[in-house]
């Protein structure tokens, strides 16, 4: 058993966790971490040194209750079609089932989003043996609107290659978009009702600035980089995104699920580390923010741990920027 949880504190440290998706599924909080592995490998723009093979699901019975590590509830040796890298994933619950998403690359080093399912929000999860069709990058989020429909949200540029899919097809020499080009958006598809499956094809949607203009790559304070979540607040659509070269977790706000998407603001400021992933929940009537860091590791970009701290919007529904170490 783990210490109690407290704010803005390692959740766990008896293993590293990072890229955080927290839900509440049976009046408990369940974290659907990354497990981050303790390794030699290269350390590069790409993320190699991410190389994630497998993943555990922590859950507390209140905000302040200890922390269950539930163990491993999947690993890359049983599924089929991954080669490598199992980086960010989510959960997201229908009718008995939960359905856990996972990007990883397969055997030709391309991402693609898995899913797996159990009948209980702590697995272990039983992978399908192929890929969901038409996926591709990572950082799966899934959103379950009120009205039932299922939207899934991924990408990420550089390690995540969403640049390389630009034409529709990857392109294993696509490089990085120029600073004056129109920066990439999340991609956005609703799932069918199986939650296994696309409803559509995946399409980008770009984010705007106040003037409803298209945010430029260059903008990288503001522009999506990876890590998209959405949740919804007092009728409105929240997406937010890590800005990645810059370290912002940021928002954009829409009246729709698949936007337009209009930057609002910064959720948190830069952490110890690289990355910056998070994902935002409401629990017993308050908002928390669980995101990760290095602080146990002392720094190492690829050794992270989960903390969350509570939010708080302004009466117009913006959202106060968070200093994680103040
Ligand atoms: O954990 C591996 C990758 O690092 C995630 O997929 C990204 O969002 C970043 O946090």
């Amino acid at each position: 058993m783990n210490k109690r949880a407290q704010q803005n504190k390692p959740l766990v440290s008896h293993i590293f966790t990072a890229d955080p998706s927290a839900h509440v599924f049976e009046d408990k909080l369940y974290i659907y971490p990354s497990h981050d592995l303790d390794h030699n490998a290269v350390i590069d723009d790409d993320g190699t040194q991410y190389a994630m093979q497998d993943y555990h699901v922590l859950s507390m019975d209140d905000i302040d209750a200890p922390v269950i590590d539930h163990g491993q509830v999947l690993h890359m040796n049983d599924v089929p079609w991954v080669s490598e890298q199992m980086w960010a994933p989510d959960c997201a619950y229908k009718d008995g089932t939960y359905y856990f998403y996972f990007p990883a690359k397969d055997k030709d080093g391309i991402f693609r989003i898995g899913v797996a399912t159990s009948d209980k929000p702590y697995g272990p999860f039983k992978p399908e043996p192929d890929y969901i069709p038409g996926t591709f990058s990572i950082d799966p989020a899934v959103f379950v609107d009120d009205d039932g429909k299922a939207y899934m949200y991924i990408g990420g540029i550089w390690g995540g290659q969403l640049e390389k899919w630009q034409t529709g097809k990857f392109d294993p020499d696509a490089g990085q978009q120029n600073p004056d080009e129109v920066a990439l958006g999340v991609y956005i598809a609703e799932l069918n009702d199986d939650m296994k499956t696309l409803k559509e094809d995946l399409k980008e949607y770009k984010i705007l600035d106040e003037n409803g203009e298209p945010l430029l790559a260059g903008d990288e304070d503001r522009r999506f980089f990876e890590a998209p979540w959405v949740h919804k607040y007092n009728g409105k659509y929240y997406l937010s995104y890590s800005t990645g070269s810059s370290h912002y977790i940021v928002y954009a706000t829409s009246d729709s699920p698949k936007g337009p998407f209009t930057y609002g603001g910064r959720i948190l400021e830069p952490v110890i580390g690289w990355t910056s992933h998070h994902s935002i929940v409401e629990f017993k009537g308050k908002w928390y923010l669980f995101y990760h860091d290095c602080e146990i590791s002392g720094g190492k970009n690829h050794l992270r741990n989960v903390k969350f701290t509570e939010i708080t919007y302004n009466e117009d529904g913006s959202i106060q920027t968070i200093e994680p170490y103040k």
